[in-house]
């Protein structure tokens, strides 16, 4: 790739693998206005330090290097996610949302206390989400309550949540997840385990969720996470990601997840994971809802 700079070097205290800084040109063009729906910004650093409670400390990976790899692939826009390496400081990310004039939205992560004031300013830079990690790896559990009161703060601003959580997790939280008020957006499919049969049991549970729950959407993101079998082709992956695009095309959203955090195995090229989404969503209206209808409809529109 020549339109991005090299990736930094791991920061010594930087406990997972450094991006790709060189990915493949995708075969893939993606629609005009497509959105990669779930990506990250971390730091630099030392302008934007990590949060002290976090599980994991990334390696850089900033705003000018997150829109030349979307300008590389072929997307026009993104939807920038707050992660958990940052906590509730979304300064990078409001700062990265500023820069990006209208071509980013964002979703944040706060905590009880958060004024009026301060979410009037996300609000401004383009955040329209606030996200919910329940991996336990990365945050500690908390009551419903807590996630409910949050929920309520943000709904007077049109603004939807995002869940993150292991598929083992979704009957514990089921209750809560479909008392939202808000349109729910589940991160990486709910994290099934891709080397079960898509129709297996386990799925099931996910598909009848999104089935009773109108108001919840799905990220089918996550191929590098999720698959067993792996790069490049991810073939384990494609089938759940598949019936979840058809079965609810107008809610679902894709993504890269650059800068990928916590991969330990190996680190996916962007690219490939780009030419994925022709093998998910197999026509060009699955693709349009996909990339572009969707995402624009979630993050561009007032509500
Ligand atoms: C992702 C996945 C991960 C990390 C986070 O907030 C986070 O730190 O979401 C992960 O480790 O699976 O989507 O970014």
């Amino acid at each position: 790739m020549t339109a991005q700079r090299p990736a930094p070097p791991p920061q010594p205290d930087a406990d997972w693998l450094s991006f790709d800084p060189d990915p493949s040109k995708p075969g893939y063009l993606p629609p005009p206005g497509a959105v990669d729906a779930h990506c990250h910004v971390f730091g630099p650093g030392d302008v934007f330090p990590y949060a002290p409670e976090r599980k994991y400390t990334p390696t850089d990976a900033g705003k000018e290097q997150l829109f030349a790899l979307r300008d590389f692939l072929g997307f026009e826009r993104n939807v920038i996610v707050q992660a958990t390496c940052h906590g509730a400081d979304n300064r990078a990310l409001a700062d990265a949302l500023v820069a990006a004039g209208g071509r980013a939205r964002g979703v944040a992560t706060i905590r009880p206390g958060v004024s009026a004031a301060e979410l009037a300013d996300l609000h401004a830079a383009g955040v329209r989400g606030i996200r919910f990690n329940f991996v336990r790896r990365l945050a500690d559990p908390k009551p419903d309550d807590y996630y409910l009161g949050l929920t309520d703060l943000v709904a007077e601003l049109g603004w939807h949540v995002v869940v993150y959580f292991e598929a083992a997790d979704l009957a514990e939280r089921w209750g809560l997840f479909s008392n939202l008020p808000t349109v729910v957006v589940v991160d990486h499919m709910g994290r099934p385990d891709v080397s079960q049969p898509v129709d297996g049991p386990g799925f099931a549970l996910y598909l009848r969720f999104l089935h009773e729950n109108e108001n919840v959407w799905s990220k089918v993101s996550g191929a590098e996470r999720l698959s067993v079998s792996g790069p490049p082709q991810y073939a384990d992956y494609v089938p759940f990601a598949r019936r979840i695009i058809e079965a609810f095309p107008d809610r679902v959203l894709w993504g890269t997840d650059w800068p990928h955090p916590n991969m330990k195995s190996h680190m996916p090229d962007d690219g490939a994971l780009v030419d994925l989404i022709p093998r998910i969503a197999t026509t060009d209206d699955l693709q349009r809802r996909l990339l572009v209808d969707n995402p624009q409809r979630l993050y561009w529109e007032e509500r």
